[in-house]
């Protein structure tokens, strides 16, 4: 019985994201070196399109932070030349963009609410030159806990209860 209730759950769970009406699209625009895009998103499927306005080309880089670590301790270790595992939990993805393009494909995830994103770009305009990210091309995002579409609380507390 109880096998039958965690195998119906595992079900359910993984019909419920693709049922979700469309996922919400956020477009990131990227200037020569700076990105413009919300500070704070709420939480669910996400989608991302990267456009560039700059005259060089960019990327549109994501990662989950670890809970507590900060898009200012993740720049620091980019300008000290060091890994940044010690505060990302999770690669998300990658979006490139040359000059004046937008990117046709997307970059769906699925937003955690009470997390911070880093945003960067680590290209470089030439092999001697400082990563675009070392020049303030970052940012973060936050998903609030308070922000999270109905749905998926419902499925949070329906999930707690099985
Ligand atoms: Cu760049």
């Amino acid at each position: 019985m109880l096998v039958g209730v965690a195998g119906a759950a595992a079900v359910l769970k993984s019909i419920i994201p693709a049922s979700k009406p469309g996922a919400r699209e956020v477009e990131v625009v990227a200037m020569d070196y700076a990105f413009q895009l919300p500070r704070e998103l709420p939480g669910g499927r996400t989608g991302f399109r990267f456009r560039n306005t700059g005259k060089v080309a960019h990327e549109l880089h994501i990662a989950l932070l670890k809970p507590g670590a900060t898009i200012e301790q993740y720049v620091q270790l980019r300008r000290d030349r060091k890994p940044t595992d010690s505060v990302v939990e999770a690669p998300v993805g990658i979006l490139f963009a040359l000059p004046g393009k937008l990117t046709s494909s997307r970059l769906v995830t699925d937003l955690l609410a009470g997390r911070d994103y880093a945003v960067e770009c680590a290209l470089r305009d030439s092999a001697t030159a400082p990563r675009h990210v070392e020049m303030g091309m970052y940012s973060a995002i936050h998903v609030p806990f308070e922000l999270i579409p109905s749905l998926e609380r419902t499925t949070l507390s329906s999930s707690r209860r099985l």
